[in-house]
């Protein structure tokens, strides 16, 4: 039986405003994040230990209706139905849904706030659509602190839906000069989507980060609490960001076991849970170059790739450059290398969101995503209220690296940029990520790109046809190779 852990309820009802089922880190914090606005939550888990458990450590902290079975749990709510979901994203998700569809009734709304694959969530909700349900896919970043004091919150899915749980989702979120890190992306998909774009571009964040600190380890050769003092003090800057700020607490870490840097007995193998290569993935399919969300997917590959890495252990790296003598103005060119990279991962991320957009026909507004990741998420920085800002003035900004902000911190970067990659590839120092941001944009400043010479391959051997400068763009030639090398109309 049901039962309520505190004596009073929120409700006159006295039953639950919201539900929330799986109680693992997330869910749990989540639940009592909605019990300390004053929701009351009632807490369901397939095995029960997770419920009590919260219960007993937690039940002061609110309002909480304890629940063992889906029937009670459905039975604990005011209708329409609230339940968020957080369960492991994939079978188990699909598990929970069937089985809250089945006691659930027309008009009621279920949440995935797990890490669904975007295309996963487009076809939940139209199954559920059709049993008059409401399904909302949400991202929600942040991990456990940010589930518990505040998470950025990306809710996808019906309007109406937005209507009925939007004002409980803001309350919950993060908060930003007064303004909720929760907004409502779009139709189905849209908020799992630009989840799994935030992660990706996380990926990138971290990728550059982990490069900028090796520059400076095998570049200068820098302590690990030498080099958190750089990221300290960056932080005081443009760089101001959440991963900026731990990364300096990563490394002034002392290993208590070997009175090492910790940073210096982790493994170097990094893993991925899977968002970093969807979001690659979905890229390919849309034809939107993130190459430094794709270096950083590939970059992780690498670090796990053990054999090859032994095999190529001791290879020669050929006759190696100076290490930077003025180590101060290396430092100086690191920092702006790594924001004007940034700057470009952003840019490609922000690219992916409006392709994707105009795909599934969602109309994402990038100046609300920009606004609701300055707070509660993993990549919130300083930066975004000038991501804001550019799209703001822009709505259709074909590219974040145009817009005057930007296109003067790039500008203001270059030099550094240039020197960096340089100076890694003469000290055999791998930066994939600072040197594919600076081809992409180099690629696209560049007036004329070997594009043509391929174009003109592709009609050589497979007659793929090619379109001229100087007729209109539809039209298409063809050059008969194998014949008298005229061109013809295709
Ligand atoms: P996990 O992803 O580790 O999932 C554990 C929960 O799933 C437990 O409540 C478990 O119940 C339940 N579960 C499983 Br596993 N299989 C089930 C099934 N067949 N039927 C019902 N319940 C099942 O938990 P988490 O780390 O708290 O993450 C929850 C969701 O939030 C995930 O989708 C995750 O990707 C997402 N997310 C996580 C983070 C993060 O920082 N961890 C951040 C953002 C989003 P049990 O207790 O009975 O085994």
């Amino acid at each position: 039986m049901s039962s309520s852990a505190t004596s009073d309820t929120g409700t006159s009802s006295g039953l639950a405003q919201i539900g929330v089922t799986g109680l693992a880190v997330m869910g749990s914090n989540i639940a009592r994040n909605f019990a300390r606005h004053g929701y009351t939550v009632a807490v369901h888990n397939r095995s029960v230990a997770k419920t009590d458990a919260l219960i007993a450590e937690h039940g002061h902290e609110g309002r909480f209706i304890r629940t063992e079975t889906i029937a009670e749990f459905v039975a604990a709510l005011e209708r329409p139905r609230r339940v968020l979901i957080m369960v492991k994203a994939g079978a188990p998700t699909d598990a929970v849904i069937n089985e809250l569809a089945d006691a659930m009734e027309p008009g009621d709304i279920i949440i995935d706030g797990g890490n669904a694959r975007y295309t996963d969530t487009i076809r939940r909700e139209q199954a559920l659509a059709e049993r008059g349900l409401h399904f909302v896919g949400a991202g929600i970043s942040g991990g456990e602190e940010g589930a518990l004091n505040g998470p950025s919150i990306m809710p996808g899915g019906p309007k109406e839906s937005y209507e009925a749980l939007g004002p409980m989702l803001e309350a919950i979120s993060a908060h930003v000069d007064g303004v909720p890190c929760c907004t409502h992306i779009g139709p189905d998909g849209a908020g799992h989507f630009v989840k799994m774009v935030h992660n990706g571009i996380e990926y990138s964040d971290m990728q550059l980060i982990g490069e900028a600190y090796q520059l400076l380890r095998d570049g200068l050769g820098l302590s690990a609490a030498q080099i958190a003092d750089v990221f300290t003090e960056w932080n005081a800057g443009d760089l101001d960001s959440f991963l900026v700020e731990i990364t300096a607490e990563v490394l002034r870490q002392v290993d208590a076991k070997t009175g090492k840097p910790l940073v210096d007995v982790i493994v170097d193998e990094a893993e991925q849970k899977g968002t970093g290569r969807w979001t690659v993935q979905s890229a390919l399919d849309l034809g939107v170059p993130v190459t430094g969300i794709a270096e950083a997917v590939f970059s992780r590959a690498l670090s796990g790739s053990v054999a090859q890495r032994r095999a190529a252990a001791g290879l020669t790296s050929g006759t190696l450059g100076q290490k930077p003598s003025d180590a101060t103005k290396f430092t100086e060119d690191v920092r702006r290398a790594l924001y004007a990279s940034k700057i470009i991962a952003y840019a490609q991320g922000f690219n992916q969101i409006q392709a994707g957009s105009a795909e599934y026909g969602w109309n994402v507004k990038p100046g609300d995503l920009a606004t609701i990741w300055r707070g509660g998420c993993i990549i919130r920085a300083k930066f975004l209220n000038r991501i804001k800002e550019a799209f703001d003035a822009d709505p259709n900004l074909p590219t974040l690296i145009a817009a005057p902000y930007f296109r003067d911190a790039v500008e203001a970067g270059i030099d550094s940029w240039r020197r960096v990659v340089v100076t890694a590839t003469e000290l055999g120092i791998p930066v994939p990520g600072f040197a594919s941001a600076l081809s992409y944009y180099d690629a696209l400043r560049t007036e004329r790109l070997p594009a043509a010479l391929i174009q003109g391959l592709r009609d050589y051997f497979g007659a793929h046809t090619y379109a001229r400068i100087d007729a209109p763009r539809e039209a298409r030639f063809h050059t008969l190779w194998s014949g008298d090398r005229s061109e013809v109309s295709a």
